[in-house]
């Protein structure tokens, strides 16, 4: 049988830890604060064995509403979930808002256990639970007295046989966004993860995303026994050679070899909200995918799609989950997922809508999909759409002007326009717009310039390099730090290590 992973969800003091302890024998809490306030605060995970012989790997999650943050990167990369709502207590903020996250991250599949049955007749939770989980089966448990424990195992075994296993997909490379790293003494850098896709083993080269450091895997472990190779779909420890414990953390992602994902600060994506949940048109938001999370811009792009501008990279595949979240008062606002990994920016249109219409549908993407490197420029991406020939001209003209483009004001709104949304012109300040090639060139001088004078450059040093004025440097390098190409400090436009 192939392996599947189990997350808990369900409000603070409901039992989710107790209920692993009385099904694996594992103590998730295991660090001092935890033991000593009595609550979960990081992740937890254990090793369950059900009736049929099939073994889960248990992700066990906190429920405190400060923590849903962690939640949500445990809960990433799950194939079912175990609810649990207190029979004492009943339906809660974070049952419903652990509900949403699963909904977001597209986890279906479950159980729900009514806890503490010891304490309070379960009755009333069963009915809530199965208005809120009405295709889960419901158990009543007590993990003090043992009732009902055997019931969930066999429940849990039911649900299992329905979800796929992510192992099956065995042509695909690895893919394990990290959610623990740590050192071993003799052995050095070790992190976790739930293997989303592909093999780990010993041996193999891997690569660190977003960064794009190269490493080895000196060691596989699963729950605590090494292995040679293991398959996705469950819990990893994997021991590297070639990084520090401080070079990785946290919402990095491991990528095997031949993998096609790449770091990338947008996406278009398929979002469903929570009823008056819906963000607006330029707002900001918390984003998570995998094990990270970065503030975003949501662009609409009519209908249920929207490009997500992101603050810092994700490393995206079409398909992936993504959960959004309102930055304050933090709280989950929706999900859905990504269509296209790596579009160039754009608004909306009667052709991206189309487009996007047929990446839902799961029809063949334009060559931009995820079967290609990542591109560099946008004019890479997809074929140049028809364009008329006064844009053409038009773009001629921009091409020539390289640094020194002439404002927006005295060009064809129209043609420019078109050339925007075709991606062979970037709009890079208020009143200027750059020819997509020629912008490309002058991002290669500023990066050589850094270079040679030690990572950063000032205004007056880019406006040298460039022969220009104060007025097109200083354009252009308002451009670059807000592409993440540089980040500004004082008059030093720093080169950033992970410059897209
Ligand atoms: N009587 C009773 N107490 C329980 C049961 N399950 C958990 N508890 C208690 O409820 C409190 C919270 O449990 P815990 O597993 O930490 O909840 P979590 O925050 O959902 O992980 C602890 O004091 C547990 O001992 C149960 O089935 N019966
Ligand atoms: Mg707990």
């Amino acid at each position: 049988m192939k392996p599947l992973t189990l997350g808990t969800a369900g409000h603070i003091d409901h039992g989710k830890t107790a209920l692993i302890r009385a099904l694996t024998g594992v103590d998730t809490d295991r660090l001092p604060e935890e033991q000593a306030r009595g609550i979960s605060i990081e992740l937890g995970y254990a090793s369950l064995a059900l009736p049929s012989g099939r073994r889960l790997s248990v992700v066990d999650v906190p429920g405190h509403e400060r923590f849903v943050r962690t939640m949500v990167a445990g809960a990433t990369g799950i194939d079912l979930f175990l609810m649990t709502i207190a029979a004492d207590d009943g339906v809660m903020p974070q049952t419903r808002e652990h509900a949403a996250v699963l909904e977001a991250l597209g986890v279906r599949t479950g159980v729900v256990a009514v806890t503490k049955s010891d304490l309070a007749d379960p009755e009333v939770a069963l009915i809530e639970a199965s208005e809120l989980f009405g295709d889960s089966e419901a158990v009543a448990v007590s993990a003090r007295t043992g009732e009902g424990i055997d019931d969930l195992r066999a429940a849990l075994d039911r649900a299992s046989a329905t979800v796929a296993s992510r192992a099956d997909a065995t042509d695909s490379p690895a893919r394990l966004h990290v959610d623990r790293v740590f050192t071993i003494r003799g052995a050095g850098t070790v992190v976790t993860g739930t293997l989303w896709s592909g093999e780990i083993g010993r041996g193999d080269e891997l690569g660190v995303l977003p960064e794009g450091r190269r490493v080895r895997v000196r060691g596989v472990q699963v729950h605590d026994a090494p292995v040679d190779r293991a398959p996705a779909g469950q819990r990893v420890a994997v021991n590297l050679a070639g990084i520090a414990v401080d070079e990785i953390e946290r919402g990095d992602v491991l990528v095997g070899a031949g993998t096609e994902v790449r770091a990338s600060y947008r996406v278009d994506a398929e979002l469903e909200f929570a009823a008056e949940a819906e963000p607006e048109h330029g707002s900001r938001v918390q984003i998570h995918h995998g094990t990270r999370e970065a503030p975003a811009r949501l662009a609409w792009l009519g209908g249920r799609f929207w490009q997500v501008r992101l603050e810092r990279p994700i490393v995206p595949a079409a398909g992936d989950r993504l959960v959004v979240r309102r930055i304050a008062p933090p709280d989950t606002l929706g999900g859905g997922r990504v269509l296209d990994p790596r579009p160039r920016r754009h608004g909306p249109s009667r052709d991206v809508l189309a487009r996007l219409e047929r990446l839902a549908r799961g029809e063949a993407p334009e060559p931009t999909g995820r079967g290609r490197p990542a591109p560099r420029t946008p004019s890479e991406a997809r074929p140049p759409e028809p364009l008329p020939s006064s844009a053409l001209a038009l773009e001629q003209r921009l091409r020539e002007a390289g640094v020194e483009p002439p404002i927006d004001s005295e060009l064809d709104a129209g043609d420019l326009a078109a050339l925007r949304d075709a991606g062979r012109a970037i709009r890079v300040s208020k009143a200027l717009h750059y020819q997509v090639d020629a912008l490309a060139d002058i991002r290669g001088r500023l990066i050589e310039l850094a270079k040679r004078n030690g990572g950063a450059v000032t205004l007056a040093q880019l406006r040298d390099e460039l022969s220009t004025s104060r007025k097109f440097a200083q354009a252009l390098l308002e451009h670059f730090d807000s592409e993440k190409v540089t980040i500004r400090r004082g008059d030093d436009h720093v080169l950033r290590r992970s410059a897209p």
